[in-house]
């Protein structure tokens, strides 16, 4: 006499399945964020070099730097100004890399009109954006 065929044991079979799948897919996970340089929240500094006049060229730097301090070089600036109190065109510029000088990039601003204006440089590369603020009062 045969023994009785039992059927074939699928559920510690589906059970290993699971438990492998859902292993992998969090490892997948994991080296996607390791992909991702733990940069940290960079630092965007902004300044202005003297008193900003409406409608003149005005100077404005940013210096990009990581959470350590180090320059931050090769980045993409772009440099926003705004009004905070009223709604404007936009009004932005590209901040270029100063040659000799890493982490620091120089872009031209026009502020159109008299009044409380704010700078916002963001910069972003190979991280993820940070950005920074500066309040300036332009005067006619
Ligand atoms: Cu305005």
């Amino acid at each position: 006499m045969t023994a009785p065929s039992r059927p074939f044991p699928w559920r510690p079979w589906l059970v290993a399945i699971l438990v492998v799948g859902g292993w992998t897919l969090s490892r997948l996970q994991a080296d996607r964020a390791a992909v991702m340089p733990a940069s940290g929240p960079d630092h965007v500094a902004v300044s202005l070099s003297g008193t900003p006049k409406v409608m003149r060229e005005t100077p404005i730097e940013v210096v990009v730097s990581d959470s350590q301090g180090r320059p931050v070089s090769g980045d993409r600036v772009v440099v926003r100004l705004t009004m905070p109190d009223m709604t404007m065109p936009e009004n932005k510029a590209i901040a270029r890399p100063i040659t000799d000088r890493p982490g620091h990039y120089r872009a031209t601003g026009v502020f159109t009109m008299g009044g409380d204006w704010e700078i916002e440089a963001i910069a972003a590369h190979d991280h993820r954006p940070a950005s920074g603020r500066q309040r300036v009062t332009v005067r006619l």
